[in-house]
């Protein structure tokens, strides 16, 4: 049975999913939705995911969304290699960094980024700053717990890294943009801030098919 994965191009949820079929490496049939056409309001994408957002995947009549759940498929759907744990021990850190993610770098994150990639800097400004900041203490202390430890939870990679990683990159790429340097702070070089931060993401983007994951429209801009 085919597994097609609904996507859109320059979310990071969705490039959690395209993460984990990649280390997984399961096939799959794309199905590139975009925004602006307003494919995701279709009455079809609608009958798969009925709050019209992506990552959404659909195998046979099954159908599912939220990239954290999906990621959990892949894990029944390809059990190598494991992505979230083989003991309780091991599920029990993962699901903490998963949900750590989830509640506070999400967030974080996302008050910063979405005012600057909206156009909506100037009059959000100190909302960006208190965001900015929030999301330098989430940094550090990401790379506190990575000068321990190659991956997040242990020397292996995990779910949680993948869940992670993109709002990592999403924070870099805004904080990268011109004009955006009176608010961005340390997150403007995460190379020479967060060295250790750094060095994890080179390691998932030294995964094999990790090219395939990358925001097309990012190769463009
Ligand atoms: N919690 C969801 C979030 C999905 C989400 O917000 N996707 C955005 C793209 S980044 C979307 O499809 N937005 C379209 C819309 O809301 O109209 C997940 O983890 O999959």
């Amino acid at each position: 049975m085919t597994l097609e994965v609904y996507w859109g191009s320059g979310s990071p949820y969705v490039w959690r999913v395209l993460l984990g079929l990649e280390v997984k490496q399961i096939p799959y049939e794309s199905k590139r939705l975009s925004f602006s056409e307003q494919d995701l309001k279709s009455a079809e994408f609608l009958a798969i995911n009925p709050r019209g957002k992506v990552p959404a995947i659909k195998e046979g009549a099954f159908t599912l969304h939220e990239s954290v759940a999906i990621l959990r498929y892949l894990e029944d759907r390809e059990p190598q290699p494991p992505l979230f744990g083989e003991t309780a021990a091991e599920r029990g850190s993962i699901w903490c960094a998963i949900m750590e993610c989830v509640s506070y770098v999400e967030p974080a994150t996302g008050n910063f980024t979405a005012p600057i990639f909206f156009g909506q800097m100037e009059e959000k400004r100190d909302k960006v700053i208190k965001a900015r900041q929030a999301t330098e203490k989430e940094f550090a202390t990401i790379n506190s717990v990575l000068t321990e430890r190659a991956y997040l939870v242990s020397d292996n990679l995990t779910a949680a890294d993948i869940v992670l990683y993109p709002f990592i990159k999403f924070t870099a790429r805004a904080a990268g943009k011109e004009n955006t340097d009176v608010v961005s702070g340390t997150l403007r070089d995460i190379d020479e801030h967060y060295e250790a931060l750094s060095g994890w993401c080179r390691r998932i983007e030294a995964l094999p098919g990790y090219d395939n994951t990358y925001p097309p429209h990012w190769k463009e801009s």
